[in-house]
């Protein structure tokens, strides 16, 4: 693609570009599950309401890629869907099976809980996040990476950034996200949807230009079906065409919006990534090269992540009434245990004696292969209740972090709740030994 930057567009800021990643999950409700039905892994799945015998009413809430194939999409009546790919309960001894649909009905509490799971980290992978979705956010990771070059070739360390972020989601979760990286929000999120499944598409500043050149005007943002019709009597098909057109004509025709569209179609959108939603919890982990014994080793490990979890509760004004460690024992098994506080505390040094505390009583011998500290049940001094969306309300049965240590619809931890509040806050109510809290 053209390095050239070109007059007027994102590549002659002023200040460094910035670096936004759009955040998009595939076939999420059908993604969800896959997780508690994996037999549905590669199988053509619809997620939807009122397919059951006697009902016909109801829409595809979404629909695997594998069903896609058959026309089944989002939004769809049912019987339409049905039509295209029968349930795999109706078929005859006839029917082929692989063309059959396997459907789900919608359950939106654990799918909110999966979210959850999914924005707890892109939380701890960014410090700007915005929701936009159920399935989908925009990252402002300008000050975690650079649009410089890895020192191994022609990729960015932008893209090893968020190739780790995908990672981290399929692993610790095990849905798949697709990921668009840009200079600005509305490039990344075309990027995003450049190449799903499972897409990493990176748009450097000075390729933004040329990437938007042949989208469909239908995806730049802003343009909806009606608009795309009139675009398109007036010869404008592609971004490019609506890049090259004629700003006055574009106003004449839209107003301000036109030259709006005529911007974002040339590359150019500085609406910062403003945040919307709040972490549930902070944690930070770290794997030794060579799995240790030495109590030490791991004390310091300890007492640093402790320190930097504090750090970042505090830097974003999150006070705690959880905190945890994690221990993973070689090969992967995985430990948490946590101790909860009577009430809300802001207390770094608290957090360091706790995490010790939890470490010595049961893994002073062990050998490790990684360690982490986390605090949980977090409340926000400013908060806003009203900007909390389904990231809290998930609150109750949060899953696990490492996919094998899900835990499903329980609280094991904290037996403290049903205590009545002590003044004061961070007494230790419950040394949480056998408990099992969420961890990423
Ligand atoms: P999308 O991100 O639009 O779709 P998707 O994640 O299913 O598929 P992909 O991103 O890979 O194209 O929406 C996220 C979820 O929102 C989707 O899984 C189901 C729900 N949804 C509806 O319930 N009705 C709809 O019309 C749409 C578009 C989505
Ligand atoms: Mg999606």
């Amino acid at each position: 693609m053209a390095e050239e930057t070109l007059p007027g567009t994102a590549d002659d800021d002023d200040g460094p570009d910035s670096i936004v990643l759009h955040v998009d999950m595939d076939c999420f409700y059908a993604a969800c599950e896959r997780l508690r039905e994996p037999e549905l892994e590669g199988e053509p799945v619809v997620v939807g309401m009122g397919y059951e015998p006697g009902e016909g009413h109801g829409a595809v809430a979404t629909a695997s890629y594998e069903a896609r194939e058959f026309g089944v999409e989002s939004a769809q009546p049912i019987s339409t869907a049905l039509e295209r790919l029968p349930r795999i309960d109706d078929l005859g001894p006839d029917d082929d099976p692989a063309a059959a649909g396997r459907y789900r009905t919608v359950d939106l509490e654990f799918y909110k809980r999966v979210a959850a799971d999914v924005k707890a980290i892109l939380h701890d992978c960014a410090d700007v996040v915005r929701e936009v979705s159920i399935d989908e956010a925009y990252l402002d990771v300008t000050d975690r990476t650079a649009w410089d070059l890895a020192a191994s070739g022609d990729r960015t360390l932008a893209e090893g950034f968020a190739r780790y972020v995908k990672q981290r989601i399929a692993r610790e979760v095990g849905v798949a996200a697709s990921i668009g990286v840009a200079p600005n929000m509305s490039t990344a999120k075309i990027a995003s949807d450049f190449d799903k499944p499972d897409g990493l598409v990176v748009v450097r500043p000075g390729e933004v230009r040329s990437f938007l050149e042949p989208i469909p005007v239908e995806e730049v943002h802003g343009v909806g079906p009606v608009t795309a019709r009139k675009l398109g009597s007036l010869g404008i098909e592609t971004a490019g065409d609506l890049a090259a057109a004629d700003a006055s004509v574009l106003e004449a025709e839209f107003g301000s919006r036109g030259r709006e569209l005529h911007e974002r179609a040339r590359g150019y959108d500085d609406r910062a990534v403003t945040p919307t939603g709040r972490p549930k919890s902070l944690s930070r982990e770290s794997a030794f090269t060579d799995p240790t014994a030495d109590i030490e080793d791991k004390r310091e490990v300890v007492r640093a992540l402790a320190a930097d979890v504090a750090d970042r509760a505090r830097s974003r004004g999150a006070m705690y009434r959880t905190i945890g460690i994690k221990v993973v024992v070689p090969p992967f098994d995985i430990n948490t245990r946590a101790t909860s506080l009577s009430g809300p505390v802001d207390d770094p040094e608290l957090v360091e004696s706790v995490a010790l505390d939890l470490l010595d009583a049961e893994f002073a011998e062990t050998t490790v292969r990684k360690l982490g500290v986390r605090v949980s049940k977090l409340s926000f001094a400013d908060a806003d209740q009203s900007s909390l969306d389904g990231w809290e309300s998930a609150e109750a049965g949060e899953t696990g972090g490492d996919g094998d240590e899900r835990v499903s619809d329980d609280r094991a931890d904290d037996t403290s709740d049903d205590e009545p509040p002590k003044a004061g806050g961070g007494d230790r109510s419950h040394e949480g030994q056998s408990s099992l809290v969420e961890f990423d």
